[in-house]
């Protein structure tokens, strides 16, 4: 389908800056009349040219009229189809960043005869018009919602086609064989050596590893992207909020030394190093009659259960309370990183009892910031920072989660079949299928339902 809808869309508009007060904002305007209709809005200062007769790559200093009227002076810039955004003819015109006047100069364009651009719209002409392929579009859906280096270096690596030259060469391999296969099974009476299934099953091994390292480094991906749920948990007043307070740099949790201060969830999203954490203060877990307590205490340990990480905070000065021990039983150890805080009072708790529940152990006295280096480090391993390789074709949705893992299962049941010693004629259908699925990751073979879905997302003017 794509290519196809290039001369019979109508002309779109939209502001593209973000929706609120700026130094400027942009109004862009795609499809084959957008310089007629930029013609019939803007006019230069210089009082002779108009934008139609303008080479692309080119900018004018001019005026926004509607009826004659003056709205806004502006800067148009003309893009020529196909060297745009959308592989279309832009124009866009850069007016001052008001609310008001950015929206006036919309309207006047809409006016003029564009239609308002749906979410994501230029991007999906770009899409269609084949300057970028699917994995490219929702890249660029990620480098606007990028909130740390790595996600935006993740995301701009997919956009740059990492993503779609991986796919380029799993397909051309899958091909390669399956064309190998039907030959050899078109024309069995033919001179052509005959396909030895030792080369062919480590030939199949190889791609699926290399599909299972694209799904690996996904979740890796999602952490950078989304953030990592770190609860810090304890018994009261080991110093749970003051960590979040440090972490955070806010004093966001109240810190007293009555225990059973905090009452409820205090949550705060920050970066520690370029790890975007959302990071949860809970109330202190303890038995209790307290109504409200108790409710806190049960939201504690329901938060604890979703977290992708564990802080568990113990007391250095004190010795481990039953409660200490019931926590430490039921703590996913996987996920859990021991804080022994309060160390500059000593420490009183016998350490060789904690390091049989974890070698995980950071000590700190969170009251002077001290300890906070040595957590951040035992942060980055536990998510897995130093395998993270962001220059690897990293993929970065559901969407293409879903698509590899089909691929994935194909190959797989292709691998058994070879080792079964079933007919090749099978094989070579498993084997498009493969190419199939592997394909729905850059767009080639998506049906037009889940292209609008995945452009729906978008905001509009992007
Ligand atoms: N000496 C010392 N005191 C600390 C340290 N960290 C926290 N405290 C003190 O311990 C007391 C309790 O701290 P909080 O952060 O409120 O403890 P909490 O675990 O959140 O307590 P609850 O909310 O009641 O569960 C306060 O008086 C803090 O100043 C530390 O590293 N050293
Ligand atoms: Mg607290």
């Amino acid at each position: 389908m794509r290519g196809v809808f290039y001369k019979n869309m109508n002309t779109i508009a939209a502001i593209s800056t973000a929706n609120g007060i700026g130094g400027i904002g942009v109004i862009r305007i795609s499809g084959k009349s957008a310089v007629e209709i930029a013609d019939k809005v803007f006019i230069p200062f210089d009082g002779v040219s108009r934008l139609s007769s303008l080479k692309g790559y080119t900018a004018k200093y001019g005026k926004v009229i509607k009826d004659g009227k003056f709205i806004d002076e502006a800067i148009a810039l003309v893009f020529k189809a196909p060297h745009s955004y959308t592989g279309e003819d832009v124009v866009e015109i850069s007016c001052h960043g008001g609310l008001y006047v950015t929206r006036q100069v919309l309207r006047t364009v809409l006016d003029a005869g564009a239609s308002l651009a749906n979410p994501g719209e230029f991007t999906k002409r770009a899409f269609l018009n084949g300057k970028i392929d699917l994995s490219q579009a929702e890249a660029v859906m990620d480098i606007i919602s990028a909130k740390s280096e790595h996600a935006n270096v993740i995301a701009f690596s997919q956009k740059e086609g990492s993503v779609s030259k991986k796919v380029r060469q799993l397909k051309d391999e899958l091909l390669d064989i399956s064309a190998g296969l039907s030959v050899w099974a078109d024309y069995p009476e033919e001179d052509i050596p005959q396909i030895n299934e030792k080369v062919l099953n480590t030939h199949l091994k190889k791609i699926n590893e290399e599909i299972f390292k694209m799904i690996e480094n996904y979740d890796l991906c999602a952490v950078l992207k989304e953030g990592v749920k770190t609860v810090i948990i304890g018994r009261p007043n080991v110093g749970k909020s003051t960590l979040m307070n440090l972490i955070s740099g806010t004093d966001k949790s109240i810190v007293t030394e009555i225990a059973g201060t905090t009452r409820d969830i205090v949550e705060e999203t920050v970066m520690i190093g370029d790890i975007p954490i959302l990071l949860v203060d809970t109330a202190g877990i303890r038995v209790t009659e307290d109504i409200v307590e108790k409710i806190g205490v049960e939201k504690a340990k329901n938060c604890m259960k979703s977290a992708d990480i564990v802080l568990a905070v113990f007391d250095a000065s004190k010795s481990l309370t039953d409660e200490d021990e019931d926590l430490l039983n039921s703590c996913d150890i996987g996920k859990t990183v021991i804080v022994l805080n309060k160390v500059d009072l000593g420490i009183r708790l016998n350490m060789e009892e904690l390091s049989t529940f974890s070698d995980r152990i950071v000590e700190m006295s969170v009251i002077n910031g001290e300890g906070i280096e040595s957590l951040r480090k035992v942060l980055e391993e536990i998510i897995g920072l130093s395998k993270f390789e962001p220059y690897q074709a990293s993929i970065s949705n559901e969407r293409q989660l879903l698509a590899l893992k089909k691929a994935k299962a194909i190959i797989e049941e292709a691998i058994n079949d070879v080792n079964r010693g079933i007919t090749l004629d099978a094989i070579t259908v498993l084997l498009e299928d493969a190419v199939k699925a592997i394909m729905e990751l850059t767009g080639e073979n998506t049906s037009e339902e889940v292209i609008n879905k995945v452009f729906s997302k978008f905001c509009v003017g992007k």
